[in-house]
């Protein structure tokens, strides 16, 4: 059924239908009024492209280097978290597809499988750490992913509190997840998901706990202990992301920048690279598009610091458009995660491979035979 799947857009139709509500609505959703969530989107067709014809592209890459690192796409897969409740082992799923196709993923620390097993299964992944609150367990953590042997780490740093969601509760979605009755109807009317995720997870590996960053390790996802410690991060600093990097010695990403001031208090802390980001619209609502502040950003620190983005990249053409603007690489969330829900690995094999198709038709059309020909010649804002 994959072949009826044409654009990443159509793994979301086809999840919606796949998926328990809550669930579906859990990764679709944002904050309050999607104010955010709609911006990403429209950000990218606030710019149309300026081709160049009859050139020989006949030879074309995509290929771009990061941290030493040649991946074969300049895009890759976003870290999101219990994704193992709507795809069966689902950040394997996810990082071995990327690792089979070269680009790279970062496994969230809110995550249901070890990152041990996530590194075991693909070492070049990519580690996401939300840092706790309690500052006295940071330097035990950032010590378990060096231990794992993951190389990066990235902080996401744009979560102080939990924004409203409202959508989660509208739909049924909760953390600690609570059992109910509409939870139970919604499951049983999408036995693929029933079978397929849930009850294989249950049968093969219990009760889906908390394992890292995220909450108290070990925690069950059903239980309060969950959220327990998912508090109280409204007192941290720079001079935390400081401490950590004297600690840390692989690379350091910082993921939830949006401003210029904020790029360069990262790149002063010592961040190898950063990744703009208004987290797919799901914290502040209102906060601008990334792709809106990613040139003004690209000024300030390009020169300094690998940037990087992501929120609301769909098609090949939003990759070129934030790579003209000075993005190294972009990330995805929401496609990859559907596309694992709905197909397993072969199915972000897919979402991969469309996604790389489109890049590569379009650097054609674009007449830009590889990454660095992409610049900010290729672009014109509608915006004056
Ligand atoms: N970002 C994190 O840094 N850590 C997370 O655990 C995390 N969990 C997410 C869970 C879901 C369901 C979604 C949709 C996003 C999550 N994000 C998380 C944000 C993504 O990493 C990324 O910033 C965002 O999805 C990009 O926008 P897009 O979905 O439009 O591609």
């Amino acid at each position: 059924r994959l072949q009826n799947i044409l654009s990443l857009d159509d793994f979301e139709t086809a999840a919606r239908k796949h998926l328990p509500r809550p669930l579906f609505g859990y990764i679709a959703g944002a904050a309050e009024d999607n104010i955010s969530l709609k911006a990403n989107r429209q950000s990218f067709q606030d710019y149309s492209f300026s081709t160049r014809v009859m050139v020989d592209v006949a030879k074309r890459n995509q290929q771009t280097t990061i941290f030493g690192e040649t991946y074969a796409s300049p895009f890759g897969v976003a870290p999101v978290g219990i994704s193992a409740i709507s795809a069966y082992r689902g950040d394997i799923v996810l990082a071995q597809a990327a690792a089979s196709a070269g680009i790279p993923a970062i496994m969230s620390g809110t995550s249901l499988i070890k990152m041990e097993d996530v590194h075991q299964a693909a070492p070049g992944t990519w580690f996401q750490a939300y840092l706790p609150g309690d500052t006295s367990r940071i330097a035990g953590l950032i010590d378990r992913v060096e231990a794992a042997g993951f190389k990066t780490l990235v902080l996401t740093v744009d979560i102080p509190v939990w924004a409203n969601r409202e959508n989660n509760v509208r739909t049924g979605f909760s953390m600690p997840l609570r059992p109910s009755l509409r939870l139970a109807w919604d499951g049983m009317i999408r036995p693929r998901w029933l079978v397929g995720t849930f009850m294989r997870t249950l049968l093969s590996h219990g009760m889906p706990h908390f394992e890292n960053s995220f909450a108290t390790r070990g925690a069950p996802m059903l239980s309060n202990s969950a959220i327990r410690d998912t508090t109280g991060r409204d007192h941290l600093t720079w001079q935390h992301v400081q401490e950590i990097r004297r600690r840390w010695s692989g690379n350091l990403v910082i993921k939830g920048v949006l401003s210029e001031h904020d790029a360069l208090r990262a790149v002063e802390a010592g961040a190898d690279g950063i990744i703009v980001s208004n987290h797919g619209g799901r914290q502040l609502d209102g906060a601008a598009a990334p792709l809106e502040v990613l040139p003004g950003i690209v000024d300030k620190v390009g020169h300094q610091t690998v940037v990087m983005m992501d929120s609301g990249v769909r098609r090949g053409a939003d990759v070129i458009k934030a790579m003209a603007l000075g993005a190294r690489m972009v990330f995805l969330g929401r496609p990859f995660m559907y596309a694992a829900a709905v197909g397993g690995q072969v199915g972000v094999d897919h979402a991969i491979t469309l996604l790389r198709d489109e890049v590569d038709r379009n650097m054609a059309m674009l007449g830009a035979r590889s990454s660095q020909e992409i610049t900010a010649d290729c672009i014109l804002s509608k915006v004056r």
